[in-house]
């Protein structure tokens, strides 16, 4: 398994060295794993790129990117579209220089891949994780990104921890689909808008509790000055963007299921019409809106994750023994509703069971079984 770690630096030369030979030293016990290391350094004035060229003469899989002073997120993005093109790594794992997040955790992280985990976060808020040393503004300032901004405005909830650097990612199927060269984050913000770009290739996610420890070499980059104010406003900007991408998609959805709607009621008119017992006419409508919505969904809402051939069949398959649910609680209420209230309230019954019971069913089903986008 190739494994590409990809370190970005701002003034860490006295961390990166110590830094590559730890993840080094960690890898020797895994000998099936080929570790790779990507610096991605902004030119810092402290000399680290000397160092690190120094190192690739000791280590033969050490990488060295060098670039201007962009920020974070833009030397992440460069580290993971060279991991995943030139490495051609099957995982990549971020970290930062400052043994923050320790890098003998990394196994952890791995091991969860190999059980078939596609993204797996270090995480400080799963039980076992947790900080240690962070002062008043710190923690503001990660309430504030993490749980105000990532989880309920943005609405990622794949994840608990969305703000750190340190993971473990799955390349195939996974990485190599988010449109790395379209991100155009500068500061952190990145890290919240890869874990919903992961999520909509349809990975499985899941945290694994680490400590996060103070820095103890070098100093941070997180304060108030020109970058931090710009990447502030930046996270509060990916946040909105991505809750009106995942609303867009909803807009669609809305859309099919009217559409599925007027076909499942133009059929059921006319079965009703024909004498055909109202509860049966409208679950034969309802099969006919199944229809129409799969199609519908798969071609346009979910178009993404669009499937086809025989895949399809199966999927239709699936996603109709799920839809079942919906069958089933429309001709129900519809036969109580005519038992009650007398035949011609089958439309209302209908309508009734529709919007009150079947759209939140499906809506949930269609994320969770069938286009697994992990999202409400
Ligand atoms: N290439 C590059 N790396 C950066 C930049 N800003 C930060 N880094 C690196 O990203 C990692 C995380 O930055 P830190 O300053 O440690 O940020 P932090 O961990 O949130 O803050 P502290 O807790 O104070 O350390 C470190 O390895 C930094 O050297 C940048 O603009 N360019
Ligand atoms: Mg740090």
């Amino acid at each position: 398994m190739k494994i590409a770690h990809i370190i970005p630096t701002f003034n860490e030369k006295d961390n990166i060295g110590l830094m590559i030979d730890k993840i080094y030293s960690v890898g020797k016990n895994f000998p099936k794993w080929q570790n790779f290391i990507i610096i991605v350094d902004d030119h810092s004035p402290d000399g680290t790129a000397d160092v690190v060229r120094q190192y690739k003469k000791k280590y033969k899989n050490v990488h060295l990117l060098l670039k201007k002073k962009e920020g974070l997120g833009r030397a992440l993005i460069v580290g993971y579209q060279y991991a995943v093109k030139n490495i051609k790594a099957d995982v990549v794992i971020p970290n930062d220089a400052d043994f923050q997040w320790d890098p003998s955790d990394y196994p952890k992280l791995v091991k969860k891949i190999d059980q078939g985990y596609d993204v797996v976060v270090a995480s400080r808020h799963v039980p076992g994780g947790k900080v240690v040393g962070w002062n008043w503004f710190r923690k503001l300032n990660h309430d504030i990104s993490n749980s105000l901004l990532a989880w309920m405005v943005a609405g990622v909830h794949e994840v608990r921890d969305h703000a750190g650097n340190f993971k473990a990612i799955r390349v195939a199927g996974f990485l190599e689909k988010v449109p790395l060269i379209k991100m155009n984050n500068a500061g952190f913000s990145f890290q919240l808008h890869i874990l919903y770009e992961l999520g909509k290739t349809g990975a499985k996610f899941t945290e694994v509790p680490v400590i996060f420890k103070e820095r103890k070499l070098g100093e941070s980059k997180i304060g108030f000055n020109r970058y931090y104010i710009r990447d502030v406003f930046e996270y509060i900007k990916s946040s909105i963007i991505i809750r009106f991408d995942r609303s867009q998609r909803f807009i669609k959805y809305g859309i099919v299921g009217v559409v599925g709607l007027f076909l499942q009621t133009l059929l059921s008119k006319f079965l009703v019409n024909r004498n055909v017992d109202p509860s049966i006419a409208v679950s034969l409508g309802a099969e006919s809106a199944i229809i129409s919505n799969f199609l519908m969904n798969n071609y346009w809402t979910f178009n993404k994750h669009a499937i086809s051939g025989l895949k399809m069949i199966n999927k239709f398959i699936q996603f109709n023994t799920a839809s079942i649910g919906a069958v089933i609680i429309q001709g129900v209420v519809v036969y109580l509703g005519t038992a009650i209230f007398g035949k011609e309230a089958w439309f209302w019954s209908m309508i009734f069971a529709i919007f009150f019971l079947v759209i939140p069913y499906s809506y949930f089903i269609y994320n969770r079984y069938i286009w697994k986008t992990h999202e409400y």
